[in-house]
């Protein structure tokens, strides 16, 4: 598959898209959406592959939408951005929370608008000490997106969602790791090797637990306690079901790690 503006790399049951537009601190283009959902629809479909990294090439994560497509003179035909939205950036997102297996993303710098919230939108998000996350849309006059409204208030609350949205101010890696916005920042020279290695050893954990553990976990948003104890049993029964259930208990019991297939 040739790709222009992201790298796909699969081994070891890891698959790694790293956003490359370095030159444009990896801001989202059409072109670039359509490969990243070719690429999603490759990860999905290849059995080998138990856990995704997602990164920036360069020095930013990535600056939200390339805002050269979005021009505006009087002579240019008006961009309606609900269907950017619509076509791109909400099957995106919608794609990575379905991935059954764990979605790793490595900040490698700045993140800003919808790059800030496809990160925010990974399952475990660790960012290099460096970088930043910015809500840059008020600056444009425009509103988070790209599930930005969804997932603030649920990470830091309403004030402080309410705030980086209103204010528009770069918050650090420390900060964000602080207020429990991303899972932890690390020394930049340690993101890259760090990153890999959680994403490794999140491939060889149970698969089939750990995409149950995702599907419960962002249920729990919108469910009372009542519907969230029936969900939990639903995919209990499922997980009991795996292989890898089996092999775990054996190897607890025979004292030895358990050696998982994903299965
Ligand atoms: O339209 C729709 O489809 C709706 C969806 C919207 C989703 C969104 O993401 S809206 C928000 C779009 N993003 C932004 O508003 C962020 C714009 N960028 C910035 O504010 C700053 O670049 C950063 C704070 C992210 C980083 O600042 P800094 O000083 O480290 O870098 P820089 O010098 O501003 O940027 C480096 C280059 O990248 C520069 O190009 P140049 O001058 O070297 O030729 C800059 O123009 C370019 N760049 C940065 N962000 C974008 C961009 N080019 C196009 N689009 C960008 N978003």
């Amino acid at each position: 598959m040739k790709l222009n503006t992201i790298l796909l790399d699969i081994a070891e049951g890891v698959a790694t898209v790293t956003l490359n537009r370095p030159e444009r601190l990896n801001a989202f283009t059409g072109e670039m959406h359509a490969e990243l959902r070719q690429a999603l629809a490759m990860i999905a479909a290849d059995a080998s592959v138990r856990a995704l990294l997602i990164t920036g090439a360069g020095r930013g994560f990535s600056a939200g939408q390339d805002l050269s497509e979005r021009m505006m003179s009087p002579a240019a035909a008006k961009v309606d951005v609900g269907d950017s939205l619509d076509k791109n950036y909400n099957p995106l997102l919608k794609r990575l929370r379905a991935l059954p297996m764990p979605v790793v993303c490595a900040v490698n710098g700045v993140a800003a608008g919808a790059g800030c919230n496809l990160a925010l939108a990974c399952d475990i998000v660790i960012a290099a000490r460096s970088a930043s996350f910015l809500q840059a849309f008020a600056r444009i006059g425009l509103i988070p997106d790209a599930g930005g409204t969804y997932t603030l208030p649920r990470l830091i609350g309403t004030a402080r969602a309410m705030a980086a949205a209103m204010l528009a101010e770069q918050i650090s890696a420390e900060r964000a790791e602080q207020w429990g916005l991303i899972w932890k920042c690390v020394d930049d020279d340690k993101l890259s090797d760090e990153a890999r290695a959680l994403t490794r050893r999140l491939a060889t954990q149970a698969t089939k637990a750990l995409g149950l553990m995702k599907r419960a976990i962002y249920a729990s948003a919108a469910n009372t306690f009542e519907r969230q104890l029936d969900l939990e049993r639903d995919l209990q029964r499922e997980a009991a079901n795996s292989e890898d259930f089996r092999e775990g208990v054996t190897a607890f019991k025979e004292k030895r790690p358990a050696t998982f297939t994903g299965r």
